[in-house]
């Protein structure tokens, strides 16, 4: 029997407002089977989005979903997993939210190993605003921002995730979409920050301009710039700066969870134990 995503869908928010083959469509599905798979009850999920293309997927899950301003879904969420420790909390945001604007709540997401998933959807662009350079825009592409072509370096996020302390790290792109969903699935069953770039088209903001008539040729240009991590660790040193790996990059099941160490603070205030020290980090809770 075909999957029932209506389920999980607000179905009265349809048409969605994604272009027509948009890739974000892709993963949204894929997150619902995902969430499906993994038993999660729409009362215990809350999805934080943020601006962008990106930011409307909170708007079509019928769960509980914060539609939060440019930048800002790590903190907001990071408010809602301290007092709901126990709910799954899962943030979606652009490339351009998530590494630019939102740069260092990212980074500082990382860094506490918060249990939160974040999703970041790379369009490899500015998608609502009209193709404004983003951080992971090709160097050489042309955008509105840059209409010789973009000077900029880019940006590769599962790098600065891994640098930045996340415990649980992935890519993965919408033309693999059963992989999609089990990165996702992964991710989020996962305990502590857990990073998942999906790689999506944006054929009419990206695309177009750039030598890539149509969805198919962008998702084919996706295709052509990605490897398995397996495949691409046999590639010499010069060959790997070619491609984005795609799979799990790094997984560290044995690193502190933020809200169990914040856990300390609330029995401090109780009374229920001493003050924080040094040595509180020296072993695992
Ligand atoms: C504080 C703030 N600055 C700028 C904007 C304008 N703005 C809205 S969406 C957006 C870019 C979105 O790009 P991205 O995050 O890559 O998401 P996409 O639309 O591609 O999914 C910008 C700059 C805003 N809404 N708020």
């Amino acid at each position: 029997m075909a999957f029932n995503y209506d389920e999980y869908l607000r179905t009265n928010k349809m048409p969605t407002l994604w272009c027509w083959g948009c890739g974000d469509g892709v993963i949204l599905k894929a997150f619902v089977r995902a969430i499906d798979k993994l038993g999660i009850k729409k009362d215990d999920l809350c999805v934080v989005s943020g601006i962008g293309c990106s930011g409307r997927f909170g708007s079509y899950l019928d769960a509980n979903t914060v539609h939060t301003t440019h930048g800002r879904t790590i903190a907001f969420a990071t408010g809602i997993k301290l007092a709901n420790p126990d709910k799954t909390v899962v943030c979606v945001a652009g490339d351009g939210d998530a590494l630019a604007i939102g740069g260092n709540h990212t980074i500082h997401g990382c860094r506490r190993n918060i249990d939160l998933t974040l999703i970041l959807i790379n369009n490899f662009i500015y998608g609502l605003t009209n193709s404004q350079t983003s951080p992971t825009t090709p160097q050489g592409f042309w955008t509105v921002s840059q209409k010789v072509g973009n000077i900029d370096p880019t940006f590769n996020g599962c790098k600065l995730a891994e640098a930045a302390g996340a415990s649980f790290v992935a890519r993965e792109k919408v033309t693999e979409p059963k992989k999609l969903e089990k990165v996702i699935r992964e991710a989020i069953a996962h305990k502590g920050f857990s990073f998942v770039e999906a790689l999506s088209n944006c054929h009419i903001n990206l695309g177009r301009k750039n030598k890539m008539a149509n969805a198919m040729e962008n998702l084919d240009w996706i295709d052509s710039i990605t490897m398995p991590k397996k495949k691409w660790e046999a590639l010499s040193d010069e060959e790997k700066e070619n491609y984005l790996p795609t799979g799990i990059l790094k997984q560290d099941i044995e690193a502190r969870e933020y809200c169990e160490s914040y856990k300390m603070v609330q029995d401090a205030h109780q009374g229920k134990r001493g003050k924080i020290t040094q040595d509180d980090f020296k072993k695992k809770i």
